[in-house]
C-alpha cells in the first residue's frame, strides 16, 4: 500500500514519486486534479491560500501537504478568507486565492465576489462540490447532496467567469481560462466549482491535458487605435483652448500599471489632478498637481476646483454617484468631459450617469503613452500655473481638518487621529480602511505619500472588511512595510473572530478601531432622514463589545486605548513599532459629524455644508451658480442640534 507521496517538477513535466510500506520508492507521470490546482497556483506566484475547511474541499487542503511552494492560511469564515484574498491582490499585484466547501461555504462566498466584481479585482474563489453522483440532475429539484448548492448559478451575475468542472481532463483548460479571463481587460472576479470525485481523480499524463489558448480572435483587445489617436488630438487641441483644464483619476489608473505614465503625463501638462476614492495612493496628496478630494464627501478644496473646471478628463473613472453627488447633470457642468476606460459598457452614453462629450475605449496605459507622445509634440502647450495656484489655495484654504478638531480635550476627534496618523506612517506602509464614518474621516483627512496604499473596497464597502483585507495585505507585503488597518466598532465586531487567526499566523497588522460606539455614518444619516430619530444603530438598540475585554482578555492580543487627543501621537508611535498583531481602541464616543458633505439630492456638489456665507460661496465660483444658491437646502430632523453635541 502507498504511504506516502509527493511531486516533483522535471524536464519532461509533474513526477508522482511514492514510498511504500517497504521503502520502496516508485514514479509515475500521473497527478491529482487537487494537486494539479494547487501547484498550478503556486506556478502563478501564490505563496498564501485562505481556506476554510469542509468535506468537500478536503483533497484540495490535502494537497497543500505535498508541496512547500504554497501554502494555506485557515481563516476563520470564509467571507474573511475572501475579503483576505483581495487584499492580497491589491498590494501583490498578482491575483488572490481563497478555498470554500460547498453549500454553507460558497455562500459566504458572496460578499466578497460581489466586492471584487465592483472594484475589478482579480481573484479565484473555488469551491468543493459535492460527489457527482449526488449532485441533481436537474434545476427543478432544489438539492439531492447534502450541502448541495448550485453556486456557479448564485455567482454568475458576478463573476467574469463561473464554471463546474466535471471532466478531469478539463482541470488545465478551465483553471487556465478562469484566470486568463480573469485579468482580462477590466479584471474581476472568477470561481471554479470542482466535486470532491474530480478533485480526487488522477490524471495519467499532465503533459496530455488540454491548454487554453488566449489567441483566439475573440481575446485581442479590440481597441481602434487610429480613433484613439484622433481622440487624443482633439484632446490636445482643447487643452490648447482650455482655461481651467482638470484630470479626474480612478483605479483603473493603478489596474492598468499606468502610475509612472499617470504621473509623467501630469508633470507634462501642470494642471489640477483629482483622485476618486479608488486612486487615493495613486495622486498622492503630496504631489504638486494634487487638487484635493472630490465628491459627496470631497474633502480638501470643498469641490471648487472640479465644478469650476472647463475640460475634463477622467481616466479609469465610471465617475460615480459618490463623486457627482445626486445632481447628476450639474457634475462640472461647465467643463467638455473626456473619458477613458477599458469597460466598453461605461462609455455607452445611454448608460452613463454622466453624459460625457468623448469616450475613449482604451486600456488606461494604452491611453496615456499615447497622450504623452502626442501631447509633447503638440505645437500649442499652455501655462496653467495660475489655475493649478487657484485649485491649491482652495485645497488648502479649506481643509477639513481644523483647528478646532484639535482643541477638544476631552475625546478623541478621528480627523485630528487621522491626519495624525498619515503624518507617522512611512512612504512604504499600507493603508487598510473599511466603511462607514471612519473611511470617510479618514479620506477627508489622511494625507497619501507616494510610495504608500491606501486600500478599501468601494464598489460594494462591506463592514468587517479592512480587517480581514489586511490581513491578505500582510502575507502580500514586503516585510519592511507596516500594514495599518482602520475599523469602526461595527465594522471590527463583523469580522472579530479573525484576531485568532492573527494570533495563529502571527499577523503583524497594527489595527485602530475608531470606536465610537455606535453606527455612525448610519446614525447621522437617520437623524437627517427620520426626524432625528434613530434605531439600531447605538446607543439604542445596538452595542458593541468592549474591544480591550474581547481582543486582549478574550483572545490574548496586545492592545492599547487612546482616550484624548493629545495622546494621540505617542499612542500611534507605540503601536506601529510594536511587534507582531496588535489591536488599539480609539475611543471616539459618539462622534458622528463627518464634514463637509452634501444635503439633499439637489445640491450641486460645490456646496458643501457646512455652507460658506454665501459672498464666500460666491466669490469662488467662476462658472455661474446654480439658480436657488442663494438659499440653500438645509439638513432636516434633529441632526444640527445631535451632531454639534456629540463632538
Ligand atoms: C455588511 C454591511 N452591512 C451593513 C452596511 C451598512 N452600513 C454602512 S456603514 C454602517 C455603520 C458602520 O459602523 P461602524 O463600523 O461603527 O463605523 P462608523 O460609521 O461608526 O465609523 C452600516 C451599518 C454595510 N456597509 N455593510
Ligand atoms: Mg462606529
Amino acid at each position: 500500500m502507498t504511504e506516502l507521496y509527493v511531486y516533483v517538477y522535471s524536464s519532461s513535466g509533474f513526477l508522482k514519486i511514492s514510498i511504500n510500506a517497504n521503502g520502496g520508492m516508485f514514479w509515475e507521470k500521473c497527478m491529482k486534479v487537487a494537486d494539479f490546482i494547487i501547484n498550478y497556483l503556486a506556478g502563478c506566484g501564490i505563496r498564501e491560500v485562505f481556506v476554510v475547511y469542509g468535506a468537500a474541499n478536503g483533497d484540495l487542503i490535502d494537497a497543500f501537504t505535498r508541496t512547500t511552494a504554497i501554502r494555506y492560511v485557515a481563516v476563520m469564515h470564509e467571507q474573511a478568507g475572501g475579503f483576505a484574498a483581495e487584499g492580497y491582490a491589491k498590494v501583490s499585484g498578482n491575483f488572490g486565492v481563497a478555498i470554500a466547501t460547498s453549500g454553507p461555504g460558497g455562500g459566504n462566498f458572496v460578499t466578497p465576489i460581489q466586492n471584487c466584481f465592483y472594484d475589478s479585482v482579480p481573484c479565484l474563489f473555488i469551491t468543493g462540490q459535492i460527489n457527482s453522483q449526488f449532485l441533481r440532475p436537474d434545476p427543478c429539484i432544489r438539492q439531492i447532496g447534502f450541502q448541495e448548492t448550485d453556486i456557479v448559478g448564485t455567482v454568475r451575475g458576478i463573476t467574469k467567469y463561473a464554471v463546474m468542472i466535471r471532466n478531469p481532463m478539463n482541470i488545465k483548460y478551465e483553471l487556465q481560462k478562469a484566470l486568463y479571463l480573469m485579468k482580462d481587460g477590466r479584471p474581476g472576479p472568477v470561481l471554479i466549482d470542482i466535486p470532491l470525485d474530480v478533485q480526487k481523480k488522477d490524471i495519467d499524463d499532465v503533459s496530455l491535458l488540454m491548454s487554453f489558448s488566449p489567441h483566439s480572435k475573440d481575446d485581442v483587445p479590440d481597441y481602434d487605435i487610429e480613433c484613439i489617436d484622433k481622440q487624443i488630438d482633439e484632446c490636445c487641441k482643447d487643452l490648447g483652448c482650455a482655461e481651467r483644464p482638470v484630470m479626474l483619476i480612478g483605479g483603473g489608473v493603478r489596474i492598468a500599471q499606468a502610475v509612472d505614465e499617470l504621473i509623467m503625463c501630469a508633470d507634462i501638462l501642470n494642471i489640477p489632478v483629482f483622485p476618486t476614492w479608488n486612486a487615493l495612493d495613486v495622486v498622492t496628496s503630496d504631489l504638486p498637481y494634487y487638487g484635493g478630494r472630490v465628491g459627496t464627501y470631497g474633502g480638501p478644496g470643498r469641490n471648487f476646483g472640479i465644478q469650476n473646471s472647463d475640460l475634463l478628463i477622467g481616466i479609469g473613472t465610471r465617475i460615480s454617484g459618490r463623486i457627482t453627488g445626486g445632481n447628476v447633470k450639474s457634475f462640472a457642468r461647465g467643463a467638455k468631459k473626456y473619458v477613458v476606460d477599458v469597460d466598453k459598457a461605461l462609455l455607452r452614453r445611454e448608460f452613463q450617469q454622466v453624459p460625457c462629450d468623448v469616450n475613449i475605449y482604451c486600456d488606461a496605459k494604452v491611453f496615456l503613452e499615447r497622450m504623452i507622445t502626442r501631447i509633447t509634440k503638440f505645437p500649442i502647450r499652455r501655462d496653467f500655473s495660475m489655475w493649478l495656484r487657484k485649485v491649491i489655495d482652495w485645497r488648502e484654504k479649506y481643509d477639513p481638518v481644523k483647528a478646532e478638531h484639535f482643541s477638544r480635550g476631552d475625546i478623541v476627534d478621528p480627523y485630528v487621529f487621522f491626519r495624525i496618523l498619515s503624518e507617522e506612517m512611512r512612504e512604504q506602509d499600507i493603508l487598510v480602511g473599511d466603511c462607514g464614518g471612519n473611511i470617510v474621516a479618514s479620506n477627508h483627512a489622511f494625507k497619501t505619500k507616494r510610495g504608500q496604499r491606501n486600500i478599501t473596497n468601494n464598489g460594494n464597502s462591506p463592514m468587517g472588511f479592512s480587517f480581514a483585507a489586511s490581513m491578505g495585505a500582510w502575507f502580500a507585503a514586503e516585510k519592511n512595510r507596516t500594514v495599518v488597518c482602520t475599523i469602526g466598532d461595527g465594522g471590527f465586531t463583523m469580522n472579530s473572530q479573525e484576531v485568532q487567526t492573527f494570533l495563529n499566523y502571527g499577523v503583524g497588522v497594527k489595527t485602530f478601531i475608531i470606536d465610537n460606539r455606535i453606527y455612525g455614518i448610519t446614525k447621522a444619516f437617520q437623524e437627517v432622514n427620520f426626524n432625528g430619530r434613530s434605531e439600531a444603530c447605538g446607543p439604542k438598540g445596538y452595542n458593541p463589545p468592549d474591544f480591550v475585554r474581547l481582543c486582549g482578555k478574550g483572545y490574548g492580543m496586545r492592545t492599547f486605548v487612546i482616550e484624548r487627543n493629545s495622546h494621540i501621537r505617542l499612542i500611534i508611535r507605540e503601536v506601529l513599532n510594536t511587534e507582531g498583531p496588535v489591536v488599539c481602541v480609539v475611543q471616539c464616543s459618539e462622534y458622528h459629524t463627518y464634514e463637509p458633505k452634501i444635503v439633499g439630492w439637489k445640491t450641486p456638489i460645490e456646496d458643501m455644508y457646512p455652507y460658506l456665507s454665501r459672498e464666500e460661496f460666491k466669490a469662488n465660483m467662476i462658472i455661474d451658480p446654480l439658480p436657488g444658491w442663494e438659499d440653500p437646502e438645509m439638513p432636516k430632523g434633529g441632526s444640527e442640534g445631535s451632531e454639534r453635541e456629540s463632538r
